[in-house]
């Protein structure tokens, strides 16, 4: 084939959805002026922005934390009426709005509503002395939100609203985390495929990796789980459903404590997870148990590593391999009473899957939480 003739080919597909990344993950709680506490003292987040009534919000408070390219934004409700509020009584802390950066969100929302998406926000402009953001936002699983967020015409702190925050008096260390790896969803039920069709077929997404019940036996925590992931791989959303096993389903436990389908685990990248997990787990952060017979075969598992043997023990983190390299990764409890949202801290080595040579390990130690908690 001549160059002529290639040229001539149209392209492929276009990305009809181009995402530029996380823009920021937003959790509806309680409590915000605690929770960002948390996040900035234990997770090593520095204080960025806040809106609440003193900016002209009348009915909620949002505290907005940083660390590198991940951002987090902590609200909650003023009154015990309203949106928020209702959330927070149904759920309890949790993940509600999945905000991704795009060049242009009145387009974002056209292409997906038009691809039979559920409206969350339409197009809306806001601005301020720093220019100007376009937000829009769609439905996705349970009571949970994508929003679209076009901020290249904005130079304010975060969003018109918001005000610039920080405590002179209180600057914890970062902790080496640095931006959004994936994003999990449990959905209910048989209802994985449901949702892998509507980011297919609504958000452009590819279904990368498939986990079923032959990859996660049903010895342990059963379900069943896709992986799916836009163009250009920047935004990857695995979505797990429960499976029958021989005890309770993990995302069973998630969907009776959280009231429905919702975030499982945000992972967060580090480029020294060694680090990293030492620093958070010296501020508080909770960890997941493996023994460490784990380790008596693990070099023989995955081959090669760059890190020692000892601090990867003695800190429990998990190591995999796949083709193209290996990955480390270690688990936080739940962030909150409830047995809902939790943390995975994830460094990459070339590897782009999702850790299944670990899943047996894992799902032990999530089993053994499970039955302290009398939910197995
Ligand atoms: O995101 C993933 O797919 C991996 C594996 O409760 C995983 O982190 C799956 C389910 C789960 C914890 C981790
Ligand atoms: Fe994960």
């Amino acid at each position: 084939m001549n160059t002529q003739a290639l040229s001539a080919v149209p392209a492929a597909h276009t990305d009809f959805l181009p995402l530029q990344g996380t823009d920021y993950v937003e959790f509806y709680v309680g409590n915000a002026k605690q929770a960002a506490h948390y996040y900035i003292t234990a997770f090593g987040f520095s204080a960025l922005a806040f809106a609440g009534p003193e900016t002209g919000m009348k009915d909620k408070a949002s505290y907005v934390v940083r660390q590198n390219k991940l951002t987090f934004v902590l609200t909650s409700a003023l009154r015990p009426e309203g949106p928020i509020a209702d959330h927070v009584f149904r759920h309890g802390d949790g993940v509600k709005h999945l905000a991704l950066r795009v060049d242009d969100a009145a387009n974002a929302w056209h292409q997906t509503t038009l691809r039979g998406a559920q409206t969350a926000l339409e197009p809306q402009r806001q601005e301020d002395e720093n220019g100007q953001v376009v937000m829009s936002g769609i439905q996705t699983y349970g009571d949970t939100v994508h929003l679209f967020i076009e901020r290249k015409n904005y130079n304010g702190v975060f969003l018109p609203g918001y005000r610039t925050w920080e405590n002179p008096y209180f600057r914890p260390a970062q902790s080496g985390l640095l931006y959004v790896d994936h994003c999990v969803g449990n959905v209910g039920w048989n209802q994985m495929n449901r949702w892998v069709q509507f980011y297919q077929d609504v958000m452009g997404f590819r279904n990368i990796l498939t986990f079923d019940d032959s990859d996660i036996s049903t010895e342990y925590s059963a379900l069943m789980s896709k992986v799916m992931s836009n163009g250009n791989g920047f935004v990857k959303f695995p979505i797990n459903e429960p499976a029958e096993g021989k005890k309770k389903s993990q995302v069973e436990e998630y969907l009776e404590f959280y009231g429905g389908e919702g975030v499982q685990h945000v992972a967060l990248a580090t480029n020294d997870i060694v680090a990293t997990v030492r620093n958070l787990r010296s501020r508080g952060v909770e960890f997941l148990q493996v023994p460490t017979t784990y380790y008596d075969d693990l070099l023989d598992r995955v081959g090669q590593i760059d890190e020692d043997l000892e601090p990867l023990k003695e800190l429990g983190i998990l190591v995999d391999r796949d083709d193209e390299g290996y990955l480390l990764q270690l688990f936080s409890k739940p962030v909150q009473d409830r047995p809902t949202v939790f943390f995975e801290i994830i460094q990459r080595k070339g590897a782009k899957s999702f850790g299944k040579g670990n899943f047996k390990a894992l799902f032990e130690a999530i089993e053994r939480e499970q039955e302290a908690r009398g939910n197995l």
